[in-house]
């Protein structure tokens, strides 16, 4: 053999032995991989994929259509390899598409389309004019795009029969948007995944493909909107060269669906020089904001609205005035309305001078404006009443604003939950809070039920997830951080949806549709979120990370300027015992709750284990359920968390033969650190706790490696 036919027989040799998804997978095509398929499923995909069929105005009129079409050949060319050709007319095996208007055969198949919305779509296999095809219909062209994207998925997932298809799906909420908290100097704030994906600096002359990219992803899901830039917004953004980089972004999201939004700064008029207030009733005010929203749709028609951080963090807004959060977003929502834009206000605030308990602030500023907002305006509310921790019961206005559009704000980016460093898979939060119950009746008070807008009848309905997207090549820091993404978009588009379901789907489509590989890699997802509960805050603790990053265990923090900022002020432990009173006989934050679910909260033996630390202050020898006293119970949620964190660790490994090795290797490398840090948390908080308590370890209970001095002095810059 010749050295060069050696060296051939063997790259061909190590490339049979290769897992199915061949050798050096970096992420960057996220769920959308579209991998070539085993024998049988080509063959039984061939069948079914003979050709695609437009029906209707050509697609060069229909960008839309168009980047749908070029979706399914993408799709199909990387899982059949070879592509399926365009067609016009009907032929066995077709992938049609079409919409009512262009298809008056539509009502012979009792094909309803009436149902669908201006978003959904129906998939199905059946016969048309003696041809066996699978159509794809919608209303809309977007409804198309979804479609498409649904079928791929179905291919990809192989959870349905190609040949026996029939499924039907709408948004459950209107508006599904993330939220960017991306500075217009490309940092981003709590971002964990490199810079903004935005090239500001660039825009809008050049346009990275990294945005068609990110549509596609999104589209995928549903999601359409985004909001482009930082809460914590700057007055630049509503001048005219910023607003000609918005434009062209927008213009390259258009076709898929996506509309875009700004956040704004409540004093943008009066720190550009334009006006001498921000007063919201100020007419010189008022006539800048209408002038300055005309000038907005007059480059972007379609621009989805403004989103406000007001009178929250140091955030200027209505209250500077003395006027109310309702007064500043209706006049926001006036400049909007009449080009049907929306105005989204954000619930987080807390005042600089109140701090009996932070938990209640929200409630207390907004549950008052109930029914004094505008029609197009929508309330964001963060999922629990403090601040994106690891755990917390769900926020009680959810419960308290039956007059209000609410809109749900959850957290893709992990600022609490170890950033992109650990895994944990927030598909298992977020279902937790949007299946929590807000009344406590048997049916229909879900969290869920309220963000689409079914309890309360709502119309505009929407869900936020503050992105964990930048400028890394696998797009959020982590391979399994883009499960989280993923999650995110799934539910928004249906919160009634399973999170076991959504991460088989993802597993499926990113690693492998292998079922041992799905089963094992979301299982190891599903214990995710609890480990990192139990290493972190477990028994209802919160807000006990390190100062400022929110990164390591720093319970001890005792220091800062404002009560509310110190981890002490929310766990007060003591020789006494640990948690927040937050009952009648502490802050009475359980009254904020409808009734029923105050009257399990006021008593720790009714209140949900999981929550009994934000709801009580209990003594260390309280005894719980399992009839261990508190402290031990402690003690032991720590140690689970490190154990299912070793859990984690060992079924990956096992995982080894059935995974690409550079994405194998990169997680297996994250969770060691993981579990190194899960036992920095643990050790720390036990050192600290321990201190308080003045309690003995119990036997069997391994002692902290380090004093709590060297804890407390370990320091993360950056
Ligand atoms: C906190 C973040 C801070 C955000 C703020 C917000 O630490 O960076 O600006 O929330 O949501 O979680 O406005």
């Amino acid at each position: 053999m010749t050295t060069i036919f050696k060296i051939l027989t063997a790259l061909i040799l190590t490339s049979l032995l290769l897992p199915a998804q061949g050798a050096e997978e970096d992420g960057y095509e996220l769920w959308l991989r579209y991998r070539l398929l085993d024998h049988a499923a080509r063959i039984a995909l061939q069948q079914q994929a003979t050709s695609i069929v437009l029906i209707g105005q050509p697609n060069s009129a229909r960008p839309t259509a168009a980047v749908a079409v070029t979706e399914l050949q993408r799709g199909l060319r990387g899982m059949l390899g070879r592509s399926v050709p365009l067609g016009s007319t009907l032929k066995n095996g077709a992938v049609v598409l079409a919409t009512p208007d262009s298809f008056p055969d539509m009502a012979a198949f009792h094909l309803s389309p009436e149902t669908l919305g201006s978003e959904g779509y129906l998939l199905r296999s059946t016969n048309i004019q003696g041809h066996h095809v699978t159509l794809i219909v919608a209303n809309t062209d977007i409804g198309l795009l979804y479609g498409s994207f649904a079928w791929l998925r179905a291919i990809q997932t192989r959870t349905d029969a190609l040949d026996r298809l029939d499924l039907r799906a709408t948004p459950g909420v209107q508006l599904r948007v993330l939220n960017h908290w991306d500075n217009l100097d490309r940092s981003v704030e709590r971002g964990y995944a490199g810079e903004s994906i935005w090239n500001w600096r660039e825009l809008p002359t050049i346009q990275d493909q990294r945005y068609v990219d990110y549509a596609r992803a999104n589209a995928s899901l549903g999601i359409n909107g985004t909001m482009l830039n930082n809460v914590n917004a700057t007055p630049d953004i509503l001048t005219a060269p910023w607003l000609a980089k918005v434009k062209a972004l927008a213009d390259v999201l258009r076709p898929y669906g996506i509309k875009v939004y700004l956040s704004v700064r409540f004093s943008t008029p009066l720190e550009l020089g334009d006006t001498r207030t921000a007063d919201p009733l100020d007419p010189a005010v008022i006539r800048w904001w209408q002038k300055k929203a005309d000038e907005i749709y007059s480059l972007l028609p379609d621009f989805g609205g403004f989103l406000v951080k007001a009178n929250s963090e140091g955030q200027p807004g209505p209250q500077n005035y003395q006027r109310t959060h309702a007064d500043g977003a209706n006049m926001l929502a006036a400049a909007l309305g009449p080009h049907h834009g929306v105005l989204i206000w954000r619930a987080f605030v807390y005042a600089d001078d109140k701090s009996a308990d932070r938990a209640k602030e929200a409630y207390e500023q907004f549950k008052l404006l109930d029914g004094k907002f505008a029609a197009n305006v929508l309330l964001q509310v963060k999922n629990g009443p403090i601040d994106f921790q690891p755990r917390e019961p769900v926020h009680p206005l959810f419960g308290a604003m039956p007059k209000t559009s609410l809109m749900m704000e959850f957290q893709i980016t992990k600022e609490y939950l170890g950033f992109a460093t650990h895994l944990v898979y927030l598909g298992s939060l977020y279902e937790e809070v949007l299946q929590s119950d807000t009344l406590r009746q048997p049916a229909g008070a879900k969290v869920a039920d309220i963000i689409d807008g079914s309890f309360h009848r709502k119309t505009l309905t929407g869900i936020a997830g503050v992105a964990n997207i930048g400028s890394d090549r696998n797009w959020s820091g982590s391979e399994f951080d883009q499960a989280n993404w993923y999650a995110f978009g799934r539910l928004a588009w249906n919160p009634h949806a399973s999170a076991r379901k959504i991460a088989r789907e993802w597993v499926a489509q990113t690693f492998s549709s292998n079922p041992s590989v799905v089963t094992q890699v979301s299982d190891i997802m599903m214990m995710s979120r609890e480990a990192t509960v139990n290493y972190m805050t477990p028994l209802g603790l919160h807000h006990l990370m390190g100062t400022g990053n929110h990164y390591g265990p720093a319970p001890w923090v005792a220091d800062l300027q404002r009560p509310e900022w110190n981890p002490v002020y929310y766990h007060r432990a003591d020789r006494n015992g640990i948690g927040f009173d937050r009952t009648v006989s502490g802050s009475n934050a359980i009254a904020q709750y409808a009734p029923a679910l105050a009257g399990l909260y006021a008593d720790p033996r009714t209140t949900p284990e999981k929550y009994l630390l934000w709801f009580h202050h209990l003594p260390w020898d309280y005894v719980m359920p399992s009839g261990r006293s508190l402290w031990v119970e402690l003690l032991s949620h720590y140690d689970s968390g490190i154990a299912q964190v070793e859990e984690m660790q060992a079924r990956w490994m096992r995982l080894r033969p059935l995974i690409d090795r550079r994405r194998h290797a990169e997680v297996a490398r994250r969770l060691e650190r993981q579990l190194q840090e899960a036992i920095w948390w643990r050790d720390a908080c036990i050192a600290y706790f321990q201190s308080a308590s003045g309690l003995p370890l119990p036997e069997g209970v391994k002692p902290p490696r380090l004093s709590l001095e060297e804890y407390k002095t370990m320091r993360f810059p950056h």
